[in-house]
């Protein structure tokens, strides 16, 4: 072993610098990796040269191996160009992968001559016992490191899944380990300097559609109620943090075990944002409400996915149209905002339950009208190639794209970063959509955001947000949503804001 094996954790770039959040993946890794490794975090949302800081980095020859974590979309991108950077400066430095792209996709992530190693799920254990065999040179106990995909004399071999994990949750993550952490706390309608903050890990669901279900397979932990006292004491004193944005995968457990955690933040009374779901908030005690009022939850983000039971069951949601109208409901009366995320045009039936979604939109509208309202399009995983499972092959097997051919996955990390991947990735195209229903979404989506513009957007001004709203307000009325060509200049003058972008 070389003295001083530095491992490089890097963050690719996914959004603007204004828009960065800590970097929750690479510092969780650089936590599990204290006092056995030397770690350096380069992160490309705040260093827009991060391309070449790896390169210095792995250039004075005291790099033992990269890590670089990726999401699908916009930042499989960048993360591909750093990877060809790197291997193109030092050939023969290990590049590992993880985060939700390899988990989902790991053979797409080996199908590419610039990574080695694909770490799915997970990653704190995964990433230690790697460098370790790799440091030892012990390449026959490789087979042995749960949750790692590798190539064995070419072929690519999925070891076995790793197990749940709740470790990470005793530790503190190394925000001093940025440059200057104060630059990750930005402006939003929740606070002036706002964090990005993971309390509990996982998931107890298993939605078919979701990355998060193939990263925890059901598993989810919350965290002791002194550790996230801890956190946010230290977050408020050190750093001057006014407001939470909660990455939990799904924050509202069970009632018993977050009463513990609402008290806290009811101490804090820093206005947060989190993810939930409808049947946990209309399960919720007075008791819990009063905490939640108390505690300053502003909104809350709830996966509605589609008013139809039927679809709702189809994908193991667990939860149904009645519910989200309740949960809407509950929200409204104790002063929380729900912002509804549905996913349109199913491949099933992509027109129909496509025109059943904006009806029923404009319904909840109707009841709330300060509802936030996310549109995506359904775009299920696509299924793993060792996915044994006959419903999912059967599930993959029948989708047809809008001319009824067979539709068929890329099989490498490169064909995932073509333009329309890249769109099916973050839920904004599938090949079942039909230029006539694409359109129509579109169009529709723009009168919507005039007509009703988001509370998140900070950046437009009050009077700008006004003559939106009244120039909408007929298109909405009447239902005339084609070509809505007077709001989308409009909206360019008044820098309005997408709320995909932006609301996390
Ligand atoms: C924050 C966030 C963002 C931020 C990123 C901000 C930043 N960091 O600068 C922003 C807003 C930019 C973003 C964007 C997108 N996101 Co996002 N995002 C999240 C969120 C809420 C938290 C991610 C996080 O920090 N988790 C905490 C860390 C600790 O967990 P982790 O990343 O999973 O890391 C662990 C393992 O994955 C692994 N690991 C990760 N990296 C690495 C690297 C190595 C080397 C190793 C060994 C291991 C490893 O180890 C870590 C510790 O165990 C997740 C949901 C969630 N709660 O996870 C969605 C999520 C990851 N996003 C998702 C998606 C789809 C997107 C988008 C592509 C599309 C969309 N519509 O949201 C967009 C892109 C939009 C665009 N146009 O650019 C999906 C991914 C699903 C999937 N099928 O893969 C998720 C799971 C949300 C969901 N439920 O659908 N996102
Ligand atoms: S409840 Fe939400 S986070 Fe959990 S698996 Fe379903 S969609 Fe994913």
């Amino acid at each position: 072993m070389i003295d001083s094996p530095r491992v490089l954790l890097i963050n690719p770039t996914i959004t603007s610098h204004r828009h960065a959040r800590f970097p929750l993946a690479v510092l969780s890794l650089a936590a599990s990796l204290e006092g056995k490794y030397p770690t350096e975090i380069i992160d490309g949302n705040v260093d827009r040269n991060f391309i070449a800081t790896a390169l210095r980095a792995v250039g004075d020859g005291t790099v033992f191996a990269a890590g670089v974590t990726v999401m699908g979309g916009p930042q499989l991108r960048s993360a591909i160009a750093v990877s060809k950077a790197i291997r193109e400066k030092a050939p023969g430095l290990p590049i590992i992968w993880g985060g939700a792209f390899p988990t989902v996709c790991p053979e797409a992530t080996l199908n590419a001559p610039y990574v080695d190693y694909a770490v799915r799920s997970q990653g704190e254990n995964t990433l230690l016992e790697l460098l370790d065999t790799l440091a030892a040179r012990r390449n026959e106990m490789m087979e042995s490191i749960c949750g790692l995909t590798w190539r064995l004399r070419g072929q690519v071999v999925h070891n076995k899944e790793r197990k749940f994990s709740a470790a990470s949750l005793n530790q503190m993550l190394p925000y001093d380990k940025l440059d200057n952490p104060r630059q990750y706390l930005t402006k939003t309608y929740l606070g002036r300097r706002t964090m990005g903050y993971q309390a509990a890990l996982g998931c107890r669901f298993r939605c078919t559609f979701c990355g998060v279900a193939s990263m925890f397979r059901g598993k989810m932990a919350l965290p002791p109620a002194a550790r996230l006292e801890q956190d946010l004491r230290y977050m408020q004193d050190r750093l001057g943090v006014d407001a939470i944005q909660f990455y939990d995968h799904n924050f509202f457990d069970r009632e018993v075990d977050m009463v513990p955690l609402l008290e806290v933040l009811a101490k804090f009374q820093m206005p947060w944002w989190c993810f939930a779901r409808s049947d946990a908030l209309v399960n919720l005690s007075e008791r819990s409400w009063t905490l939640v009022k108390k505690s300053r939850l502003r909104m809350a983000y709830i996966g509605a996915e589609s008013p139809s039971d039927w679809l709702l069951h189809d994908i193991r949601k667990g939860t149904s149209r009645d519910q989200t109208l309740e949960a809407v409901e509950k929200c409204r009366s104790h002063g929380v905002i729900p912002e509804l995320s549905f996913m349109l045009a199913p491949p099933q039936d992509p027109e129909g339950e496509t025109e059943k979604t904006f009806e029923f939109i404009r319904l909840i509208k109707r009841v709330h009208p300060a509802t936030e309202v996310m549109i995506y399009i359904y775009t299920p995983l696509p299924r793993r190639q060792d996915d044994k499972n006959p419903a999912s092959a059967r599930m993959a097997g029948e989708l047809r794209d809008s001319a009824g051919r067979p539709v068929v996955f890329p099989r490498s990390a490169d064909e995932w970063a073509e333009q329309q991947w890249v769109d099916y990735w973050c839920h904004q195209d599938a090949p079942w959509l039909t230029e006539r229903l694409r359109r129509r979404i579109v169009d529709f989506t723009t009168v919507l955001g005039c007509r009703y513009p988001t509370i998140m957007d900070v950046r437009a001004s009050a009077w700008g947000k006004s003559a939106l709203r009244a120039l909408a307000s007929w298109r909405y009325r009447f239902q005339r949503y084609d070509d809505p060509w007077e709001l989308r200049i409009s909206r360019k003058l008044i820098r309005h804001w997408d709320p995909r972008v932006m609301s996390l």
